[in-house]
């Protein structure tokens, strides 16, 4: 994505995942909220965007992080938030192995507790090593971890995949983790 639209799509992140309110806005239940009610609520924030602008975020946002509705008249983060919101996706099931990459200095932490989601709805999983570095990176010096995401589905633990193919679940103990 161009440079010149980061500040934009941070703070689309901001009112469609954490707080809404910053645009006077309510996500409905399933995190939705109307594209004509959003640009007005961000020009009123003093981040005007036209329907263009938003459009073009939508198509090239480096991690598609957000989706219109199928009429193009709703928008809602596709993962990520920390407001009360029920994305409603269907459980699917995972490859065998996710990674996880998070910060050398919560390692300890996390051996001992496994993955928990803390802020936000649900432990966020990539698909690749890559990815994992990358959000790891975020947070300090990266760490990657293996999930055995396969033998945690057939135990019954839930996974969801966003659709922007982040895998998701509500917790990861300590038993379905490895050093990658
Ligand atoms: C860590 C970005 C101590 C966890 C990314 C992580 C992702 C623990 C941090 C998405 C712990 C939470 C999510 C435990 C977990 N003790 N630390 N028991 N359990 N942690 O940002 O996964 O740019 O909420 O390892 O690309 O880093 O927002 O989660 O380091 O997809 O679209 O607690 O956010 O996408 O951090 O990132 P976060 P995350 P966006």
């Amino acid at each position: 994505m161009s440079k010149g639209y980061t500040r934009t799509s941070k703070f689309l992140s901001l009112v469609l995942r954490h707080e809404p309110a910053k645009a006077g806005l309510t996500l409905d239940s399933s995190g939705w909220v109307g594209v004509d009610e959003l640009l007005a609520g961000c020009a009123a924030a003093g981040v005007a965007i036209t329907r263009a602008e938003l459009a073009k975020i939508v198509a090239q946002n480096d991690k598609q992080r957000f989706a219109f509705s199928d009429n193009g008249q709703r928008i809602r983060a596709n993962q990520g938030h920390s407001v009360e919101i029920d994305l409603k996706l269907a459980p699917a099931v995972p490859p065998e192995h996710l990674f996880h990459g998070t910060a050398d200095r919560f390692l300890a932490q996390i051996r001992r507790h496994g993955l928990s989601k803390q802020q936000r709805h649900h432990v966020h999983l990539s698909a690749t090593r890559e990815t994992a570095i990358e959000v790891g990176k975020r947070h300090g010096r990266p760490v990657v971890l293996r999930v055995a995401a396969g033998e945690m589905a057939r135990q019954g633990h839930p996974f969801y995949c966003s659709a922007n193919g982040v895998w998701l679940t509500d917790s990861v103990p300590p038993q379905f983790l490895d050093e990658a």
